[in-house]
């Protein structure tokens, strides 16, 4: 018997979402009935997976009795995973497409910032005054988070030269990397991060976590790089400190509200570099591959991967 895939991710991808989970799922030896949200041609009551992201017309997920699996094209599931009507097991979107971007956008970012580009880039004025910045080896940079992304940008970082630790909840061991975990090490992690990458998902326990508090922690002239989640980041502390110089840049793609107010003081001030959440996106390729490997999983009973967990809210 056929399974039911229900696309109902954003509508404006589904022709190139549709050749791809196909092939895929066509590779994975899936007989499959795949349809958009708009055209499915079976009833949400037989739907046996759902292909998911936040710009989903599926905000209430009911009526989806028999769906085995929401499998969503995200990396972040904040605005998911405590939806009351979210019964089925939901999975992250893990794709090397998206780590490969996150890995060239925060290299470059943080390259960036350890060249001091921005002074050539944007200051040329006709006087000839070499700046030598440091080497990598000398620069400490922090990420916090290391999961999938956050882990793939601390060992790039690494491999580049640079002195990096990291922070997560559960400690890790990563070869090169100084890892923190707990309230203890956050403060060590902090303390070291003349850049410091932000790769946290958006929980009640990272809501905010880099305030005045925490701010005042890190180096003096400091940098800061969020292509995790805007509330990471109380904006108001990140403002003072960008204006007492404690933090000389933030470049951050990710905000509370997106697409970022035009009011919004990050627009304009000097020392911030705003991104339209475009850090890493999911690649239709690789990601079709990692749904159907899920399905086929889902299928043979097997564990899916990537499940995210309710208590953690990740
Ligand atoms: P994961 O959920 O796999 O990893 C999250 C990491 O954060 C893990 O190391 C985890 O620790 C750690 N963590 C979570 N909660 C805490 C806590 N309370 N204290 C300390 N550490 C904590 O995520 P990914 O690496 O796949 O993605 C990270 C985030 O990147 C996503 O949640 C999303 O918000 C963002 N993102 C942004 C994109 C963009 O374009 N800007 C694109 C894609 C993702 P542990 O390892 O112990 O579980
Ligand atoms: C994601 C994102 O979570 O694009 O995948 O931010």
């Amino acid at each position: 018997m056929s399974v039911n895939i229900l696309f109902a991710a954003k509508e404006s991808d589904w022709s190139e979402y549709e050749a791809a989970l196909a092939t895929a799922l066509g590779k994975a030896g899936i007989d499959f009935n795949l349809s958009n949200s708009q055209s499915a041609d079976f009833s949400a009551a037989e739907t046996d997976y759902m292909v998911w992201s936040p710009n989903s017309v599926v905000q209430d997920f009911t009526p989806y009795t028999r769906c085995k699996a929401v499998l969503s094209l995200w990396a972040g599931v904040e605005r998911v995973i405590n939806n009351p009507t979210l019964t089925q097991p939901l999975c992250r979107m893990v794709d090397r497409g998206l780590e490969e971007g996150m890995v060239d956008w925060v290299t470059g970012h943080t390259l960036r910032h350890h060249l001091g580009m921005d002074a050539q880039i944007l200051g040329q004025n006709g006087v000839w005054a070499p700046q030598t910045p440091p080497l990598a080896r000398h620069r400490q940079v922090t990420v916090l988070g290391l999961g999938p992304l956050g882990s793939a940008c601390a060992r790039m970082l690494r491999q580049v030269g640079f002195d990096v630790a990291g922070w997560s909840r559960r400690l890790k061991d990563i070869e090169g990397i100084t890892c923190f975990s707990g309230a203890d090490g956050l403060r060590d992690a902090l303390k070291r991060s003349e850049i410091l990458v932000l790769l946290l998902p958006n929980t009640a326990q990272t809501e905010n976590i880099i305030n005045a508090e925490t701010l005042a922690l890190m180096p003096d002239a400091s940098f800061i790089i969020n292509p995790g989640r805007g509330p990471l980041i109380d904006d108001d502390a990140l403002l003072k400190a960008l204006d007492t110089g404690k933090i000389a840049h933030a470049t951050l793609d990710v905000f509370r509200v997106e697409p970022l107010p035009g009011t919004h003081p990050y627009w304009t001030h000097p020392n911030v570099t705003v991104t339209p959440h475009m850090a890493a996106e999911t690649r239709i390729d690789s990601s079709a591959e990692v749904i159907a490997e899920n399905v086929r999983r889902g299928e043979q009973g097997e564990a899916f991967l990537y499940l995210a967990d309710r208590k953690t809210g990740y």
